[in-house]
């Protein structure tokens, strides 16, 4: 079935429409990182570049690292921009351009987010890594797509329950990180756990600058809730979305975060872009580690 001009979008260059890119500019392993400026960050450890475009927030770079070949695509923040990133991704890979239909052979991605996140647990300090082993949305953005398959439903409910979740927020959603993927991006310098997805950086992470909350207890009670012996770790913006499209498109996905504040204590990393750069690093030799 060939997709219509209106749903499958090109540009008259060819390339997908928000991310401007053509099928052969990029890699199999794919980074994405939320700020378009830490696409060079990352790029800056690789031995060539061969490949730059930027539309909107959307910059990426394709390129050598210690001969893997690697893309680096900043999302900006929200799911809603993942929502973007990860349907035109996979249709570079698994939409044919021409025919504007679906591949007989599906090519999976390996994609790693490297971003930076708020720990809700006073010993996860900032300045530590954290690999988030669950992604857990209270974006609504899976909630649009045939997902149930991939959700973690009973952790779902046993946290809409905890939390004494009110019927006019869109219920929170689960989804697990890739295993083998994590197992590759793991080590005794991670912390590891649940990590939730917000719609916003301020209300709904429960910060208060001026405007009182539905629920100023949330955090305590997000902090509380365990299952399995698993807790919620910390707060970001993309990993739900991340984790649900990559599930449901046949993608292995683990989202790496630098924690660079602590809601618990109060605290805000004092270089924040030095632990951005460890994360860098770090993510780059596990990538390429045999
Ligand atoms: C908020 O400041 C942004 O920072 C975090 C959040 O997920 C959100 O995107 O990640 P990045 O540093 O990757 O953007």
């Amino acid at each position: 079935m060939s997709l219509a001009a209106s749903e499958f979008i090109l540009n008259i260059d060819g390339s997908i429409y928000h991310l401007n890119l053509l099928p052969e500019n990029i890699a199999e392993t794919i980074i994405v990182v939320g700020d378009p400026d830490r696409v060079d960050k990352v790029t800056a450890h690789f031995d060539s570049v061969d490949f730059k475009v930027r539309k909107r927030e959307f910059h990426t770079q394709t390129g050598i690292y210690k001969g893997k070949r690697i893309s680096v695509i900043s999302t900006g923040i929200g799911t809603d921009n993942i929502d973007i990133v990860f349907n035109e991704l996979d249709a570079l890979v698994n939409i044919d351009f021409d025919s504007r239909s679906l591949k007989d052979k599906l090519t999976s991605l390996d994609i790693v987010r490297i971003g930076t996140t708020g720990s809700i647990q006073k010993d996860i300090p900032v300045d530590s890594f954290l690999l988030s082993e669950k992604g857990v949305g209270f974006d609504s953005l899976l909630h649009f797509y045939d997902s149930k398959h991939v959700q973690e439903t009973e952790l779902s409910r046993a946290l809409m329950e905890h939390l004494q979740w009110p019927s006019q927020k869109s219920e929170p959603y689960a989804v697990n990180c890739d295993e083998e993927l994590a197992k590759k991006l793991s080590s005794d310098k991670v912390f590891k756990g649940i990590t939730g997805t917000n719609v916003g950086f301020y209300g709904p992470q429960g910060r208060i600058l001026r405007l009182p909350l539905q629920d100023p207890a949330l955090n305590n009670k997000l902090e509380s809730f365990s299952w399995n012996g698993q807790k919620i770790t910390n707060l970001e913006m993309e990993t739900s979305g991340i984790y649900g499209l990559s599930k449901m498109l046949g993608h292995r996905a683990v989202s790496m975060n630098a924690v660079i504040a602590n809601r618990a204590s109060g605290t805000f990393s004092k270089d924040p872009k030095k632990v951005v750069e460890e994360l860098i690093s770090y993510c780059l030799e596990k990538l390429v580690a045999q």
